[in-house]
């Protein structure tokens, strides 16, 4: 008892001891004098210096505005002349903005903010027109009740034999259990299913080596298909899931039908990862609350969750055959339905030998699968270690037949049997990623700082001991997930880390209580212990949870769509397309449909007359070929609000209320005419039915 309140104590703690108003270098050396001066309130102190007082050379630069050596070469590492490329693309979680973050590497220069799960009226996303509001439709949990808001938090590359191919993006929504797809080509949202049985999520998301397979693991065990039951049934009544969505390559879309989900004891799963090479056609996922706690009841001796759920010192990993259990969901024989959705129940999982458990250590959070999928990482969060599995050994152990289960009946691998290595890093730690030189890099979010370590096995060529410590960098402020240059693939390239922190505490100007989040740049391109800190990008967004990193040169967005009159859902031509000379407007009683063109500098018709009353479905077509040609749309009170890029054909639906005026307008800057790019939509123009159409 007494160890584990110390280990609470340390965790509410540290964050802000941790914290101390340390000054870190680019070196990543705490800046004692720094931190000094500042509090003597010197006036030298840390001042960035203007470009008046500089001076012409690189020396006299760096002298007035008080920058190190080490300063200087982190700004040569990182600075990118205008015009010029970044190596490396990181898509970052935009955490309770719902979104999705594009960043330029080394530069960390943000590109795009992809909007996913909430209205983004600069892209015109959910604000009004047809196909986005379907889009966002998907995901609502219940009829009537739409949700509009999201806590993304792992985004997922589609992978191609087990590197990231450029092609799809995935990302889940742990708030309320949906999951986004995104197409590369023109980085929009394309699809949002919702999980039927489960209404929050957390591991996931994550995909296989060829994105068969989106996976997305549970959290907080509930009922499964949004049933009512009691909390004092926890045991028997809740359950855990673990979803894998079929992921249609051809068709770009999760097929919902042939994905399936597994019922799972009532602990919260956690993170997952995909096997890979030696382990492809698995999949490992973390756990937390083996004990079941259900909350604090109110009663005198009533346990709080993160006491309640912090009592074992072992935790269970997560094991599953999804190869077989992808056989088991498309037989279907021994499988249930919940709310449409293919479920395995859990004892079919234990007869059909689909799932395993082995104990891990404490309160897991990340489990990491190695880029050859020897071994499985996972860090104790609440333990200073790194635990490592060795797959290998999982099979062995498997093969020899577990004689001990858990409560439920599940196969429980015991520990020795497959533990290949333990290494102690430091406090808190959570995730981990791998680099080109067989190093693992581990977060440590109570000592807010990046461990490099060294992996065993055949990633050992160079005559350094394996699973040893190497280095620490501390980082500003408490870090949770990391990033590394092609980090999740079987052939990760080293060079740049991200590590994604939270609460820049004193790093920034002071822009309210609320703090910014700080992503920063990691050099690991030397082996050993120099690991410096490059580059601070405050972003003014959600919390980013994760990030993936891709080579730029993989992704081939479209510069504009490919033909006039896009969809940009089905990624075809429109059956509503308007060609230049095709605008018009067609009546049917009080069915209005207009078909209209933008191309700049004006719409066509310029005016639209309306009855009260009227159904009103609009086209517009972006009819622009060239690469810098988006319009916007913008009609008041109506609340629409679109982007249309070159060549999209984009659609909205309303009905015309009480009699006035409204002026639409282009929302782009797009030509020096781009004010006059207007028009008047009038409602009950003295009973005139028909409109009339603007210039050409
Ligand atoms: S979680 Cu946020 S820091 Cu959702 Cu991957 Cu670990
Ligand atoms: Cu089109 Cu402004």
């Amino acid at each position: 008892m007494m160890r584990r309140l110390m280990v609470l104590a340390l965790i509410a703690l540290l964050p802000i001891v941790g914290c101390s108003r340390q000054d870190v270098d680019t070196s990543g050396q705490p800046r004692e004098d720094a931190a000094e001066e500042a509090q003597e309130g010197d006036d030298d102190a840390g001042r960035p210096g203007s470009v008046g007082v500089t001076g012409e050379s690189v020396e006299e630069i760096a002298a007035a505005r008080n920058l190190s050596p080490a300063d200087v070469s982190a700004a040569l590492k990182t600075y990118m002349p205008s015009g010029r490329h970044d190596e490396y693309l990181m898509f970052a979680s935009g955490g309770h903005s719902g979104q999705i973050m594009v960043v330029g590497l080394p530069s960390m220069r943000l590109l795009k903010v992809i909007a996913v799960f909430t209205p983004e009226s600069w892209q015109g996303w959910g604000t009004g027109g047809t196909s986005t509001e379907e889009r966002l439709a998907g995901g609502d949990a219940r009829p009537g009740m739409p949700v509009r808001s999201a806590d993304t938090h792992h985004p997922a590359l589609s992978e191609t034999g087990g590197d990231y191919d450029g092609e799809w993006l995935f990302i889940g929504d742990k708030s309320n259990g949906r999951i986004g797809v995104i197409d590369l080509r023109d980085f929009e949202t394309k699809q949002i299913v919702k999980n039927p049985i489960a209404d929050g999520n957390h591991g996931g998301t994550f995909v296989t080596p060829d994105t068969e397979w989106v996976i997305e693991g549970g959290q907080y065990a509930t009922p499964l298909g949004g049933e009512y039951a009691g909390l004092d049934t926890y045991q028997e009544t809740f359950r855990g899931h673990i979803t894998f969505w079929k992921f249609d390559r051809d068709a770009g879309r999760i097929d919902v039908a042939r994905s399936f989900s597994m019922e799972l004891p009532p602990y919260w799963q956690d993170l997952c990862d995909a096997g890979k090479k030696v382990s492809e056609g698995w999949v490992f996922c973390n756990s937390i609350n083996t004990e079941m706690a259900a909350g604090n009841d109110g009663t005198e001796g009533g346990v709080n969750f993160e006491s309640g759920v912090s009592q074992n010192d072992m935790d269970y990993l997560h094991l599953f055959n999804l190869d077989r259990a992808a056989e088991v969901a498309a037989a279907g024989e021994n499988t249930t339905t919940v709310n449409g959705m293919t479920v395995i129940p859990l004892e079919v999982a234990i007869s059909e030998k689909l799932l395993y458990f082995t104990p891990e250590p404490k309160s897991p959070h990340g489990v990491d699968v190695t880029p050859g999928g020897e071994f499985l990482v996972v860090a104790g969060k609440l333990d200073p270690h790194v635990s490592i599995y060795s797959w290998e050994k999982i099979q062995a152990a498997i093969a020899a037949g577990p004689t001990e289960t858990d409560t439920f009946g599940v196969p429980l691998l015991a520990y020795d049997d497959v533990i290949e290595a333990q290494v102690e890093l430091g406090l808190g730690p959570l995730h981990t990623q791998y680099d080109d030189k067989g190093y693992g890099y581990t977060s440590l979010f109570l000592d807010s700082a990046v461990a490099r370590w060294t992996l065993g096995g055949a990633y050992r060529t160079d005559g350094e001991e394996p699973w040893q410590l190497v280095t620490k960098t501390p980082v500003q402020y408490n870090i949770g997930h990391l990033a590394t240059a092609e980090g999740d693939t079987v052939s990760p390239d080293g060079g740049y880390l991200v590590a994604l922190n939270k609460w820049a505490v004193d790093r920034f100007h002071n822009v309210g209580p609320l703090l910014p989040q700080n992503l920063q740049l990691l050099d690991i391109s030397a082996p050993g212990t120099t690991m410096p800190v490059l580059y601070d990008m405050p972003i003014g967004n959600g919390e980013p949870h994760y990030s993936q990193i891709i080579k730029s040169d993989k992704l081939k967005g479209w510069e504009t769509y490919p033909e006039i009159g896009w969809d940009a859902v089905t990624q075809a031509v429109s059956a509503n397309a308007t060609q230049s000379g095709q605008e018009r407007v067609e009546r049917d009683g009080n069915q209005v449909t207009v078909y209209m063109t933008a191309v700049r500098s004006h719409f066509t018709p310029e005016r639209v007359e309306l009855q009260a009353g009227d159904e009103v479905t609009w086209h517009i077509t972006n009819i622009e070929t060239a690469y810098d040609a988006t319009h916007g749309f913008s009609l008041p009170v109506y609340g629409i609000n679109l982007s249309l890029e070159p060549g999209e054909t984009e659609s909205f639906a309303f009905t015309a209320g009480e009699k006035g005026v409204f002026a639409w307008y282009c929302t782009e800057f797009c030509s020096a005419l781009h004010l006059e790019m207007a028009g008047y939509m009038l409602v009950d123009p003295q009973g005139v039915a028909q409109a009339t159409g603007g210039d050409r």
